[in-house]
């Protein structure tokens, strides 16, 4: 019989991802309340199981795990947007971090049979400290609602690990992105604006500009979904992860501007720029150290113009079946 693996948030854009591939070896289960997800994120599936449940209510929590008995978690569900956790710190609390807290105690009861917990953390933990490149070790100093309930929920995870010996680990994202990621707010991963941009040059049109705050001086880490799905797969499986957290990232830093350059190389066309002033509390520079994770056989295996290529392909493919069937 096949193990079955819970994914919270799993209709979202990194979640869909992770059960995809975890469908190739898992029963899976998906615990979602759709507020940002989409049930087109995830596909049909004899081997899925999908249930609306918000994981900010410990009955909800609770009902799955009576339903099931699960052999590893991966908890991703989240308000995941940085600026949502500013304007409305309580309701972002309750799923951030109360969600956290009824998904450790549901799995505590199942800590005999569980291999692994595995948390969905930010690299928001380690804030505007400019120490670089980030190392897990490096000082942690939140700056958002969003940061503080991450770094909250990783100790937290932790903890359950030497409390109750619950086999855990937690996981520091940098920049992802990749298909499926939403471009529509304002407050998207740059790389997902940047991409529907782009689409729109490439398809001629000519009022399109790419808005960019600052100079393009700003640097990040941005590691391709494919990657941070093998990173946590990585986690869950090896027994050298647990009780730890690791960032995963993709071994590459790179300017704004050297990313639009990239994609302006690779579809052949130039992107009209905007300038506007920087965004309040931007971080200047963010990227990460990953060797602690490339210990236990990470490899980022999508370069940035690996991944720019594979994203810009899909979207050009997705846009070429809408006007099929339109
Ligand atoms: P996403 O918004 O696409 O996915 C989050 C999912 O959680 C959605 O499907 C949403 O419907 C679900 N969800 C939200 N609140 C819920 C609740 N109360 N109960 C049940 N489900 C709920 O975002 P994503 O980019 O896929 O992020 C996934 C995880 O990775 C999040 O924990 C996020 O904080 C973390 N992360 C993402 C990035 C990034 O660059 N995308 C960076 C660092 C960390
Ligand atoms: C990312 C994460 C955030 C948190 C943080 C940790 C996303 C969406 N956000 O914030 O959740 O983990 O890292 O420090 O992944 N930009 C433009 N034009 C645009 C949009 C953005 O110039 O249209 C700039 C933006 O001002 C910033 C950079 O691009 O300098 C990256 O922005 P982002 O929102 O993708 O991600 P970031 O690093 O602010």
């Amino acid at each position: 019989m096949l193990e079955t693996v819970l994914v919270t948030g799993g209709a979202g854009f990194i979640g869909g991802h992770l059960v995809e591939r975890l469908l190739e070896k898992y029963h899976v289960v998906v615990m979602d309340n759709l507020s940002t997800g989409k049930i087109s994120n995830l596909p049909q599936h004899p081997q899925l199981d999908f249930l609306f449940g918000d994981v900010s209510k410990e009955k909800d929590v609770a009902r799955v795990f009576e339903l099931y008995t699960f052999t590893y978690v991966y908890h991703l569900a989240a308000i995941a947007s940085v600026a949502a956790s500013i304007e409305n710190p309580l309701g972002t609390h309750q799923t951030n971090m109360d969600g956290t807290i009824h998904l450790l105690n549901a799995s505590k009861k199942q800590a005999n049979t569980m291999r692994k917990f595995v948390f969905a953390s930010s690299a928001a933990v380690y804030g505007s400290e400019p120490t670089l490149p980030k190392r897990e070790t490096s000082a942690i100093a939140p700056i958002t609602p969003y940061g503080i309930d991450k770094l909250a929920s990783e100790s937290y995870v932790i903890s359950y690990s030497h409390l109750f010996g619950l086999k855990t680990s937690a996981a520091r994202f940098f920049n992802v992105y990749g298909p499926r990621q939403n471009p529509e707010s304002p407050y998207s991963g740059v790389l997902s604006i940047l991409t529907n941009c782009i689409q729109k040059v490439v398809a001629g049109d000519e009022k399109v500009a790419f808005t960019l705050y600052g100079d393009g001086s700003q640097v990040r880490d941005f590691v391709y979904v494919d990657d941070i799905v093998n990173g946590l797969i990585l986690l869950a499986e090896s027994a050298e992860s647990q009780s730890e957290v690791f960032n995963i990232a993709s071994d590459e830093n790179h300017t704004l501007l050297e990313v639009i350059a990239m994609y302006e190389e690779i579809v052949g066309k130039k992107l009209p720029l905007k300038y506007k002033n920087a965004r309040a509390g931007d971080i200047h520079q963010s990227y990460a150290d990953i060797s602690k994770i490339k210990t236990i056989g990470y490899k980022a295996t999508n370069t940035l113009k690996m991944g720019l290529s594979k994203y810009n392909q899909h979207e050009m493919e997705q846009a070429q079946q809408s006007i099929g069937i339109s």
